[in-house]
């Protein structure tokens, strides 16, 4: 059982070791080996309910955000048109998942335990067992510093297919919009994504609370756009960015 267990987390060390390298590789001139090594300070020997988002930030520190004016894009319940889409059209939008930490960490689980130097990917908190987690930690802050550096037009692409398309519980609405700026920020695109069944749109009570969120200044718009013209967006390359809806 011990060899078992040992054997286990051993691996799945590995696995998440070598998934951060070989992501991390991609993007050219930066050191992965140093980056793994603040990545690890954050929250190796640490209770995994007691990682502040504050622990990251001398990981956040040495790959800081550029800012990319009228390219950035937010998203809240709308991952994978959002990333279909950027996938193909890095020409027209970037999202934090398209940067370096952000790719690298994406869809990973980890966590550290009080008393061992390994990194753990499974009997970790779930996302909402605790506030204080380090997988929620790192998207809280990395999230807060993207938008930070949010430039020029930004958009943001919102789900026509819940109750409540700007929930003031989401990292969009708490940890990203309070802050976009007026001295840096000219204009919030809302793009909502219209499936079919959908049950919301730009005309949702909810969005009110965004445009009233926003710091004095901030032009904001809504467009419905169906799903289908996102994914026309993306597999033409012949649309101009400004013309994807
Ligand atoms: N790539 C990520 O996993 C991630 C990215 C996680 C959290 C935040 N972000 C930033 S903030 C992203 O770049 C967007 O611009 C912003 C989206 O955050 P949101 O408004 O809270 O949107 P969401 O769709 O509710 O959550 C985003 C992601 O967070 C999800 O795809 C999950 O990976 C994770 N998540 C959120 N809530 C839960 C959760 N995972 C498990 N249980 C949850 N309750």
């Amino acid at each position: 059982l011990i060899l078992g267990l040992s054997l286990g987390l051993t691996l799945g060390r590995r696995n998440i070791k070598s998934t951060f390298f070989s992501r991390c590789e991609k993007f050219k001139e930066h050191d992965c080996k140093k980056l793994w090594d603040l990545f690890e300070k954050a929250y190796v020997n640490k209770d995994p309910c007691n990682v502040p988002m504050e622990a990251y930030n001398p990981l956040l520190a040495e790959v800081p955000f550029k800012p990319q004016c009228n390219k950035m894009m937010f998203w809240s319940k709308t991952k994978d048109v959002v990333h279909g889409l950027t996938a193909k059209r890095k020409d027209c939008f970037v999202t934090l998942e398209d940067t370096l930490l952000g790719s690298v960490l994406d869809d990973l689980t980890w966590c550290g335990k009080e008393g061992s130097k390994d990194t753990f990917t499974a009997g970790c908190p779930e996302w909402s067992e605790c506030v204080n987690n380090p997988v929620r930690s790192f998207w809280n802050r990395s999230s807060a510093a993207f938008a930070d550096v949010a430039c020029g037009d930004v958009t943001a692409m919102l789900s026509g297919s819940i109750d409540t398309p700007f929930n003031s519980t989401s990292n969009f609405a708490s940890i990203e919009v309070p802050r976009f700026k007026a001295s840096r920020v000219k204009k919030l695109n809302v793009v909502m994504v219209i499936q079919k069944n959908a049950i919301s749109n730009c005309n949702h009570p909810s969005l009110k609370n965004l445009r009233q969120s926003l710091d004095t200044g901030i032009t904001y718009s809504c467009k419905d756009v169906s799903e289908s013209r996102i994914q026309e967006c993306g597999s033409k390359p012949e649309i101009a960015c400004g013309a994807c809806w």
